[in-house]
């Protein structure tokens, strides 16, 4: 996946209160094209392996629950800078953080529960897609 790729997820927060048109529809007025999309209910070994990197923090068991509790929208986005720029779209992790008309501040209801998930880093925009997507479903 090029440089100017993320992967995002609407969590199933956001699925569940109805945020998904709200949250795409900003995504894409800030300038992000959508390159792959689909709705899908990851299971708890999904989680448990795209979440690998937290698997010692006290909070894993909670966020491979809440992950799985009903369906995500997976997704891959392009832009120049699209990492970083989609972090700064979403805004902090805590909602309480995060700044005003970020997609968290608007969406997020707590630390866990905080509506969407952005990639930190290139090279795991690239992986996350790839766990998400073939080839094919990517346009
Ligand atoms: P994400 O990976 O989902 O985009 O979120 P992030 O980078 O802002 O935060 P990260 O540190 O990677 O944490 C991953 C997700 O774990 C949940 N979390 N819960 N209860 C807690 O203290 C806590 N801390 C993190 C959140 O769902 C967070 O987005
Ligand atoms: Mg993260």
């Amino acid at each position: 996946m090029a440089d100017n790729r993320t992967f995002t997820m609407i969590k199933p927060d956001a699925v569940e209160n109805g945020h998904i048109g709200g949250i795409l529809d900003q995504i894409t007025a800030s300038g992000f094209r959508i390159v792959a999309m689909k709705l899908t209910h990851m299971t708890k070994r999904d989680a448990e392996t795209f979440y690998a990197v937290h698997n010692e923090r006290p909070f894993f068991g909670e966020l491979v629950e809440f992950m799985t509790r009903g369906p995500i929208v997976a997704a891959i986005l392009e832009k120049d800078n699209a990492v970083e720029d989609f972090r700064t779209l979403i805004g902090a992790t805590n909602p309480e953080d995060a700044a005003e008309g970020t997609i968290r501040k608007k969406y997020a209801t707590s630390i866990g529960e905080n509506a969407v998930h952005g990639s930190d880093s290139d090279e795991n925009a690239q992986i996350e897609g790839a766990f998400h997507f073939a080839g094919r479903e990517m346009f």
